[in-house]
């Protein structure tokens, strides 16, 4: 599919609210993942305009950015948000044509761009500090101040959530951003920074330079400039970021992805249960950081969930964006290779089901059709490692304690879910599984924006979403007075 007409210009970096050249001049080719075709390009941002980026948000958190009052930053952050949902539709046909989602999750999406937008906006004049008691003759009190100019690296599976929950926070709490967007998914951000300006975001208070993560995004995470790093993406990255910013002594937001486990119990409700066992799974075509990727059922209903699962997955149809179904093509041809290689690893598991691509699929398309693997052992690879695909394996457990050893038995911790009827059992394992987030008789809570969303052990560090992200954007200052 080619573009749909844009409203700003995909070649160029967004700096001090002005479309810029990259320095170099050099530009990437982007590919739609539907088709695989080439449409079009985007700059090759590099060491010198995150340099440019870094300084115009420097000048604008001492200029007027910086000078906003909080309600004053969250009428702009409304405004954004307005803007977003006007666009809503716009938005999606960029995102699909770009990151092959289909329409309907992009426009969810856009949708979730707007809502963060809107709960940040309410946000920015409710953060305060403290007054503590002390000793006698001095009033204490506490100052919630923003880190100053924060880096922003994001990946290419969610790029609007992702920038409505990282930078919209940053913005509200009166930081300057510097984003720079994956090299495969950089045009809804290009969009939200020209609907950022459009909204009165002042110049500088967001910067956006795309290019690859080894130029751009290296030259971001270690510029002296930067006072904090939120960073989404692979584990190998991760440590890398948290290791550059050691050296300036930055502190650093880490979104890892995950190994996320549904937990069926015998007395689970199956009905409602079934939708969620699935969809977690395949959504964004497995592509997400939470998706649940294991599925841990106890015997009772060991055949009777795969069999269900396995009927699901029978039905489900694989194709372009815009045919809109329920899976689409992956991000691209090296992500298909990352996951074609796990499933040559499941080549001697026993597959119960497979989806279908759509005969009319694009050959060059970066398609793979979904996989649910049974029986599988909780040490094998397909259940211990990151797929980011859509492949589910399912593993039998005895009993509570052998669910959560196998459940907490993997180097990631970002999300759990738990499927029963017993409310004790509900209360224990809420406590006992080791997750940023877990899900009771649900799985994800509709993902809604107030949430706080973060992971412990390989999914990384620091919470982003809700209320609580403001506390990480911004640095408590105490303040003690000795008045007599
Ligand atoms: O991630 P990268 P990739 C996982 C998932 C996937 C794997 C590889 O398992 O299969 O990572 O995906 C930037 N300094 N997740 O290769 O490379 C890069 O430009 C600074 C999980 O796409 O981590 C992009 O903007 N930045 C995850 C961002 O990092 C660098 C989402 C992510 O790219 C850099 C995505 C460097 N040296 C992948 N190298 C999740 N948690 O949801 C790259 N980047």
């Amino acid at each position: 599919m080619p573009l749909p007409d844009l409203w700003f210009a995909p070649s160029l970096c967004f700096i001090d609210s002005q479309w810029r050249k990259a320095e170099s001049g050099d530009t990437l080719p982007i590919f739609d993942p539907s088709t695989g075709e080439e449409i079009g390009a985007i700059a090759k941002g590099g060491a010198a305009d995150i340099d440019q980026a870094v300084n115009a948000a420097e000048r604008s958190r001492q200029g007027d950015w910086g000078r906003m009052t909080a309600p004053e930053r969250g009428r702009v952050l409304a405004r954004i948000g307005q803007i977003v949902l006007e666009r809503v539709d716009a938005l999606a046909r960029i995102e699909a044509t770009d990151v092959g989602k289909p329409l309907k999750q992009a426009k969810a999406d856009a949708v979730a761009l707007a809502r963060y937008m809107e709960f940040y906006a309410g946000a920015a004049d409710k953060l305060h500090g403290q007054t503590i008691p002390y000793l006698d003759g001095y009033t204490v009190y506490t100052l919630r101040e923003p880190h100053g100019v924060t880096g922003h690296i994001i990946p290419w599976n969610y790029p609007m959530q992702i920038i409505g929950r990282s930078v919209g926070a940053a913005l509200a709490t009166g930081n300057a951003a510097v984003l720079k967007p994956a090299e495969e998914a950089c045009l809804t951000a290009l969009a939200f920074a020209d609907i950022a300006r459009e909204a009165g975001l002042p110049a500088g208070a967001l910067n956006v330079v795309p290019g690859l993560g080894e130029e751009a995004g290296a030259a971001l995470s270690s510029h002296p400039g930067i006072h904090h790093i939120s960073f989404t993406g692979s584990v190998g990255v991760g440590k890398l970021i948290q290791s550059t910013a050691s050296q300036n002594v930055v502190p650093v937001t880490l979104e890892l992805g995950g190994k996320s486990p549904q937990l069926v119990f015998d007395d689970a409700d199956l009905d409602a249960a079934l939708p969620f066992l699935v969809n977690a799974g395949i959504q964004n075509a497995g592509q997400t950081c939470s998706a649940s990727s294991r599925i841990l059922v106890q015997r009772g209903v060991y055949n009777e969930v795969m069999s269900r699962m396995a009927e699901h997955y029978s039905a489900l149809r694989v194709g372009p964006a815009m045919a809109d179904l329920d899976v689409g093509p992956l991000i691209s041809a090296k992500q298909k290779k990352i996951v074609s290689s796990f499933l040559e690893q499941g080549g001697q598991l026993e597959m119960v089901a497979k989806g279908r691509i759509m005969d009319d699929a694009p050959s060059d398309g970066n398609y793979i059709a979904p996989h649910l693997f049974a029986g599988v052992s909780p040490d094998h690879a397909l259940a211990q490692d990151e797929i980011f695909g859509p492949v589910q394996v399912v593993i039998p457990f005895q009993d509570e304690s052998d669910a959560v050893a196998i459940a907490n038995g993997t180097k990631f911790g970002l999300v759990a879910s738990v499927w029963t009827r017993d409310g004790a059992r509900q209360m224990r394992l809420a406590r006992a599984l080791r997750s940023g987030q877990v899900f009771l008789n649900n799985y994800g809570a509709g993902g809604g924006v107030e949430l706080p969303f973060g992971g412990t052990g390989l999914s990384g560090h620091g919470r982003e979403k809700g209320f609580e992200a403001l506390y990480g954007f911004t640095t408590l200052k105490t303040v003690a007075a000795l008045h007599g």
